[in-house]
């Protein structure tokens, strides 16, 4: 485990390095305890160094066997070689030479699952961001790009299959029923790219001929007998491919691209260069083990890496600053496509729900950062909801700004200018200033300053001038080391909403400058006059959710009715009835702790039911605008001073109220929604399901709601039909004969699937109330569960702690406690996995302060604990600074 040095990594401290590598040559002789690592590298120092300068090469955690320069030995005196450093004092004065390093490692020992390790009996890689120097000594950054040629040799009955980047060159037996496989990527690339497997797994394979006619071999390897779980993600990775030539002009490179699923592994997936490594839970699904939302996941994830390899591995980041370099801009491609293949609305909508739900509350606590850091301490705590989230939605604000057709052109610049370079964030904001004759300087600031911008916005309509005029004022609230903000560019989308339910025309605006309906707020405040506006329009702002903002606004409830009915930016109208719903519950919460019944308007209950039945809405539209706001997203409304029972009582009153008020339309709904026929993942289905499965949520509130619950998980022909009834019951009616029934049938079905049984540990880690945390540490012990595997920890632990609010924030600290311990218990193993985990507790000083001060005791515990790893002390003392 990599502790804590201290070292602080600074923007400003970039320099080219000294030396290069054009070759990298690496042999592999694979054993689980003992694997020999030989790299033939070709060393060359950078032109315009004319004088001999020392060469340093990475290491992490390294044994070195074997050194030379050039075919001979290197002098004891001339190197120093430590696990995490290999210094050679006088390298060649010609400066051209190929170093020779072999390293031994034990694959079998690393639980870190960073550099070379096994996951179920299958040796891979995972390299970014700093693993490959826990394979070799190198020059491990980002802008060192290497022509790489791998040969690898195994047991042929441990590892029949022999993978690795690039074309496959030769493969051949050898003695002692080993064999060998050669693998050459001609793509330069960096070593953050590098990956290996070797195994023995079942596969699928298809073909896939280019926009130019070049033919791709497709395959997808997985556990034997799984193969026909993998049948969705080679349908998903076609259209990927088919989407990025038509929609970005991008075509595939090489002959072979490979897909690898592991059960084992720290994320989501990898797109190392033609050989894809992916959490397995990312590629298998089929309609009894896998859900809705895991068949849109796989969708965008295999899409995500597919599209990195222009975006990220044609063309690279310089340092890892420029992370979102490559991450942001994925996110957006990736958004972009499911878009396409789905409902844009509906996808648009899920999207600012998972931005508010991550983004806004790291950007609004102690981790908050710019989207382009200007320093780490430990690069693996930086691929966050910032970085990839805000980061794809600044892209997204270009085009926004541009127009879709200058944004493609700068598109297609910036893969021609920069086509096998590292590049930054500077170079991508250039093309869009190239082709658009923009000044981008303001805008760049979405890159370089911390924190969500707030507009707060007045209006008033003048009947006799026909003005209607907006006030807009602009502030961005401090950040950790960031106190003083410059003012941002912000395009807010915006339409003025007349009585017929249509945008009205207007004369002209003034104030700011006013395009495509869009207004251009670059000044503190504006005063946009619009003339020739008659009747007085009801304001839709931020339309499209342009500008990842908070608004603050004074719209009177029946505005907002009347938005939520009629506004044309579907996006917004969802915005509109999601607001009142967040005010009634806000309303009473504040009631519950001042000792009031909560009580609701019946305009609201009856919008509810309104929508519910709305046949111009789509289903899935329809499910996304009747769940009620999750209890964190209360919360950060909210602000302070946080009592999550109290939010809890208040958002409960809500459901049962729109429940009651519904009953008789919900329920025939609920009948009519009922599908027969097969399967199909599709998204018009998939709206349906998840439009019932809302409506069985409410319903279940209401007499015989178990009962209810109970039959729909018996007759569910599909996992999203079995786990949301599975949820309904341990959450509603937690402890009853029904629940308890269908807990254990549950088990005793999916016990020998991993990836199911996350879904049963997850649904429990959830339930809310005081017994959570009793029942999430007795379900640590259960057989199905392991702290070495990141997807058990993260359904089981990370569920319980970033996904229940009464549970973990439990008001006598014990969630916090048994949080810690956990949280320390997974370091020892893997602290990549642990330092995530502990973000849970980022938004902690907006507790009230009995929970505040019980929450601050388990960070100082954790923080106490000696020896901690660079990665879990980094989070935790940003946490409490
Ligand atoms: N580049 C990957 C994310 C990733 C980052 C770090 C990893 O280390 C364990 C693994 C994956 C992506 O954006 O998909
Ligand atoms: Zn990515």
């Amino acid at each position: 485990m990599r502790t804590d040095t201290g070292q602080v990594f600074r923007l400003e401290d970039y320099r080219p390095s000294d030396y290069l590598i054009p070759r990298t040559k690496l042999d592999f002789r694979l054993g689980e305890d003992s694997t020999r690592v030989v790299a033939r590298l070709t060393i060359e120092r950078r032109a315009g160094i004319d004088k001999p300068v020392q060469l340093e090469l990475d290491g992490d955690g390294l044994t070195m066997r074997r050194i030379e320069i050039d075919g001979e030995a290197v002098d004891a005196a001339d190197f120093d070689a430590t696990p995490d450093r290999l210094v050679i004092y006088n390298p060649p004065a010609s400066g051209r030479f190929t170093l020779l390093i072999e390293t031994e490692l034990a694959p079998s020992r690393n639980e870190a699952l960073m550099g070379l390790y096994r996951s179920s009996n299958v040796y891979c890689t995972q390299c970014e961001a700093e693993g490959f120097r826990r394979i070799t000594y190198f020059l491990d950054r980002p802008d060192i790009l290497s022509v790489y040629t791998v040969r690898m040799e195994a047991r042929r009955t441990e590892a029949p299959l022999l993978l690795s980047n690039g074309n496959p060159v030769e493969h051949g037996d050898l003695e002692d029923g080993w064999h060998y496989a050669v693998w050459h990527d001609p793509f330069p690339k960096p070593s953050y790219l590098f990956a290996l497997v070797a195994g023995d797994l079942g596969c699928i394979k298809d073909r896939f001929v280019t926009a130019s006619g070049k033919q791709v071999q497709l395959g997808i390897y997985v556990e034997h007998g799984k193969e026909n779980q993998a049948g969705y993600a080679m349908d998903a990775l076609r259209r990927s491919m088919t989407w990025d030539e038509e929609v970005f002009g991008c075509e595939y490179d090489l002959d072979v691209f490979n897909i690898v699923a592991v059960s084992d592994f720290n994320m989501g997936a990898m797109e190392n260069k033609g050989l894809n490594i992916f959490n397995d839970k990312y590629v298998l699904a089929d309609e009894e083990t896998a859900t809705d939302t895991d068949f849109a996941n796989i969708e965008a994830i295999i899409a995500h890496e597919y599209f990195h390899n222009w975006t990220g591995n044609r063309i690279t980041c310089r340092d890892w600053f420029q992370l979102c370099l490559k991450e942001g801009l994925t996110v957006f491609r990736d958004h972009e496509f499911s878009a396409d293949q789905r409902s844009r609305p509906v996808k648009r909508i899920a999207e600012v729900r998972t931005l508010r739900a991550h983004q806004f509350p790291e950007d609004q606590g102690p981790l908050a950062h710019p989207v382009r850091p200007r320093r780490y301490r430990e690069i693996n705590n930086f691929y966050t909801p910032t970085v990839y989230e805000k980061g794809s939605e600044v892209v997204r604000m270009i085009r926004t700004i541009l127009g879709a057709e200058t944004f493609r052109r700068g598109m297609d610049l910036y893969l021609e200018r920069h086509d096998g370079d590292a590049a930054t964030i500077e170079d991508f904001l250039q093309v869009f200033e190239d082709v658009s004759d923009r000044d981008l300087s303001q805008f760049a600031l979405w890159y370089h300053q911390a924190g969500t911008p707030n507009l707060s916005v007045t209006t008033r309509h003048n009947a006799a001038t026909a003005e209607f005029t907006i006030e807009v004022e602009q502030s961005v609230p401090p950040t950790p080391s960031e106190s003083r903000k410059r003012l941002m560019h912000i395009p807010l989308a915006f339409g003025l909403v007349g009585s017929d339910g249509k945008d009205m025309a207007y004369g002209g605006a003034e104030g700011a400058t006013v395009e495509d309906g869009v207004i251009h707020v670059r000044k503190r405040k504006h005063v946009v006059t619009f003339s020739g506006v008659t009747e007085r329009p009801v304001l839709s702002l931020n339309r499209g959710f342009s500008a990842p903002i908070t608004l603050s606004i004074e719209q009177r409830p029946e505005d907002q009715i009347f938005l939520a009915s009629h506004d044309s930016d579907a996006f917004s109208r969802w915005q509109a009835f999601n607001t009142l719903l967040t005010d009634a519950i806000i309303a009473a919460f504040r009631n519950i702790l001042g000792g009031k019944q909560p009580k609701f308007g019946a305009e609201l209950t009856g919008l509810a039911g309104r929508i519910a039945v709305d046949d111009t809405l789509e289903h899935a539209f329809r499910a996304l605008a009747l769940a009620l706001p999750g209890e964190a997203d209360i919360a950060r409304e909210i602000g302070k001073n946080i009592d999550p029972d109290a939010i809890f009582a208040g958002r409960e009153a809500l459901a049962r109220s729109i429940a009651e008020a519904n009953a008789g339309v919900f329920s025939q709904l609920y009948d009519e929604l009922l599908m027969s026929g097969p399967f199909s993942p599709d998204a018009a289905s998939a709206g349906r399901r998840a439009l019932r499965n809302t409506l069985l949520d409410y319903l279940a509130i209401l007499p015989d709601g178990a009962k209810r619950a109970s039959a729909h998980f018996a007759s569910a022909t599909n996992m999203t039909d079995r786990a949301a009834a599975l949820a309904v019951l341990a959450h509603r009616h937690a402890g009853s004969a029904e629940a308890k029934a269908a807990l254990a049938e549950f088990d005793k079905r999916y016990r020998g699937d991993p990836l199911v049984m996350d879904k049963w540990f997850m649904i429990q880690a959830t339930a809310p109330g005081a017994g959570a945390v009793d029942a999430v540490r007795a379900l640590t012990e259960h057989p199905a569960f392991s702290i070495a595997n990141p997807n058990r920890v993260r359904s089981l632990i990370g569920g319980f702690a970033s996904a229940n609010q009464t549970g973990f924030h439990r008001a006598d600290g014990a969630g916090y406690t048994f949080f810690a311990e956990t949280v320390l218990t997974v370091e020892k193993r893997n602290p990549q996995v642990a330092a995530r985990l502990a973000t849970a507790l980022r938004s902690w000083r907006s507790l009230e302060p009995k929970r505040q001060a019980k929450a601050r005791d388990a960070l100082l515990a954790i923080q106490a604990k000696e020896g901690l790893s660079a990665d879990l002390r980094d989070i935790i003392e940003r946490t409490l600074a």
